[in-house]
This record gives C-alpha cells, sequence and structure tokens, in this order.
C-alpha cells in the first residue's frame, strides 16, 4: 500500500496555522500588537513538554493509579514480539505483526496538545501514522460503523490488574468517521525515540480532541463493528464518562469544571489557562457532530 505520509513535513506542517501565525508574531515581540486572549492562550499550548514530563506523568491503570507508577512498573510490559489483531467488518482480518505494520507505514511527526479529563494538559510530539492508513489495510467494509480497541492484558507483568479498578482488558471505541479523520493516528514515538512502555509501547491511539482516557494504550486488538462498542471508563462510571468524550469546556464533569486545565511542566507555563473547545482542534473536527447535542453526546 501507499506510505501517504512524507518525511519533509515538519510540526509546523502539521499544526492548525492560525496557531503558528499567532506563535510566529508573538516570538517577533508583537504580543501587544492585537493579539489578545485566545491568540496568546493558544500560542503557548504549543510549547512542547519535556521528555521527562511525558514520560515520568503517566496514566496506565494496568501498572498502578499513581502518577508515577507507570514509569517505575511498565519495564515489565515486553513488547517484542507483537501483534494487533485486526477483525470485525474487514476484508482482510488477522494478526497484524507490529513490525509488518511499521515497515508499511511511513512515521511522521505531529505535535498535539494532550488534555486528561483530570484537568492537566501537555503538548507531546508524537511519531506515528495515520489510524485510517492502518485500518484500509486491512480493508474497511461498507457495513463498519464503529471501531472498538483493546488494551493488552497480562497479568504476570502488569501489577495493577490485580485491583479492579477497571473491568480490564482496558477498551475503548470511536465512530468510523473518527477513527479515519486525519488527525487520529496511531503513535509509536515521542521526540521520535520508540514510545516507552509507560506511554503505550509499542502502539497507542492518539485522538487530541477527545480527553486523555479515548487514547488507548498497548493495542492488541482492533475490530470494525456495527454497533457502538463498550469502553472502559463509560462502563466504570455512566453518568461521568460518556461515549464520545470530546474535549468541552462548557461541559462540566459532576465533580469538577471542564473549563480550564493546568498545563505540566516548570515556570512560566504551569498556569491554568483556558480550555479550547475539542482541544483547539475545532475548525478540523467540529463538523463530525453538527447537529448533535454535545451535553447530551458527552
Ligand atoms: N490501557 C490504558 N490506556 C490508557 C490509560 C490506562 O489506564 N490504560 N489511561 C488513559 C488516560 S486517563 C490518559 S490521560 C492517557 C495518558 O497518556 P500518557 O500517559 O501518555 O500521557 O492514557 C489513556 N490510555
Ligand atoms: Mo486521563
Amino acid at each position: 500500500m501507499a506510505n501517504r505520509w512524507k518525511n519533509d513535513l515538519s510540526a509546523r506542517d502539521v499544526t492548525p496555522e492560525p496557531v503558528w501565525l499567532n506563535r510566529r508574531a508573538l516570538l517577533a515581540g508583537a504580543a501587544g500588537l492585537g493579539l489578545v486572549g485566545t491568540g496568546a492562550a493558544r500560542a503557548e499550548t504549543l510549547e512542547p513538554n519535556s521528555w521527562e514530563d511525558i514520560t515520568t506523568y503517566n496514566n496506565y491503570y494496568e501498572f498502578g493509579t499513581d502518577k508515577g507508577d507507570p514509569a517505575r512498573n511498565a519495564r515489565l510490559l515486553s513488547t517484542t514480539p507483537w501483534t494487533v489483531r485486526i477483525d470485525g467488518l474487514v476484508d482482510r482480518p488477522g494478526d497484524y505483526d507490529f513490525a509488518d505494520i511499521m515497515a508499511k507505514m511511513t512515521v511522521e511527526e505531529r505535535l498535539y496538545r494532550f488534555r486528561c479529563v483530570e484537568a492537566w494538559s501537555m503538548v507531546v510530539p508524537w511519531n506515528g501514522f495515520e489510524l485510517a492508513d492502518l485500518l484500509n489495510m486491512a480493508g474497511v467494509q461498507p457495513g463498519a460503523k464503529y471501531v472498538a480497541f483493546e488494551t493488552v492484558l497480562r497479568p504476570e507483568e502488569m501489577p495493577g490488574v490485580r485491583y479492579p479498578v477497571l473491568d480490564w482488558p482496558y477498551v475503548e471505541g470511536l465512530r468510523l468517521d473518527e477513527a479515519m479523520h486525519p488527525l487520529t493516528i496511531m503513535a509509536t514515538g515521542i521526540y521520535g525515540r520508540d514510545i516507552p512502555n509507560q506511554n503505550g509501547a509499542p502502539l497507542r491511539l492518539v485522538v487530541p480532541w477527545k480527553y486523555g482516557f479515548k487514547s488507548i494504550k498497548s493495542v492488541v486488538r482492533i475490530t470494525l463493528t456495527d454497533t457502538q462498542p463498550p469502553t472502559s471508563w463509560n462502563k466504570a462510571n455512566p453518568r461521568e464518562y460518556g461515549f464520545y468524550s470530546n474535549v468541552n469546556p462548557e461541559v462540566d464533569h459532576p465533580r469538577w469544571s471542564q473549563a480550564t486545565e493546568r498545563r505540566i511542566g516548570g515556570g512560566l507555563f504551569s498556569a491554568r489557562i483556558p480550555t479550547l473547545m475539542f482541544n483547539g482542534y475545532a475548525e478540523e473536527v467540529a463538523g463530525l457532530y453538527a447537529g448533535m447535542d454535545l451535553t447530551k453526546f458527552h
């Protein structure tokens, strides 16, 4: 299959243009010249977090619920060899070897905002490929409407799954149009290095306009279905976590506001900043939800 991604892309090429315009203006010292409010906030949100921040402050409950647990425990997970079963409504179902997948994909970098439902956020320079390319490799059948994902479950390598915090394995789902959207990627690296286990090695979903829990880690199964698949956090607490989970500053979590976020990282950038609709990707994705009540479909 054709490699859609090109190696000559830079982070600038894949970042929404207004953000970079604002950032360039700020860097040029034009902050006072009509750049106010969201412009400045948007520019701020695209300073990448450090490798240290990204790899030591994690949610990966299979390795413990403390933010530091995954960095401590995830080395137990063995990720070679690795296969991803792609099944359901596809033309070519089967067990796809991760190394074979990587040989077919051109991996590129994308700088994405990442916003957790707990109201912290980071900016991560992911390496990966579009999920659409992987799904097209398997051949999506016309009847498919949703994509279900499953994380590996290995109790002997995952000390956290001894506790029934969630109904293991971790599962997630997307509507097919969300899954095929060019912003939706399977990440395989960070800062040009292989993705560390605590961030979901060897491949994890990244959906930048949704709360972090949709970005399921260490994926071993992808199933195309015609019905909406169950998702771990919705099963655990349906009142608090919906299927869509689009970042929306106007819909509060029942126990806290979602209007602002705390950017992880030191110094100047640790302040609370306003959360943007669809995490700042509204121009690209709002159309997917035209006519839907986003309070009901949260
Ligand atoms: N399998 C699995 N995937 C997961 C989680 C998890 O506990 N298990 N946590 C989710 C949550 S709540 C967040 S915020 C992100 C965190 O990703 P990061 O550690 O790379 O920042 O992973 C998501 N994917
Ligand atoms: Mo999260």
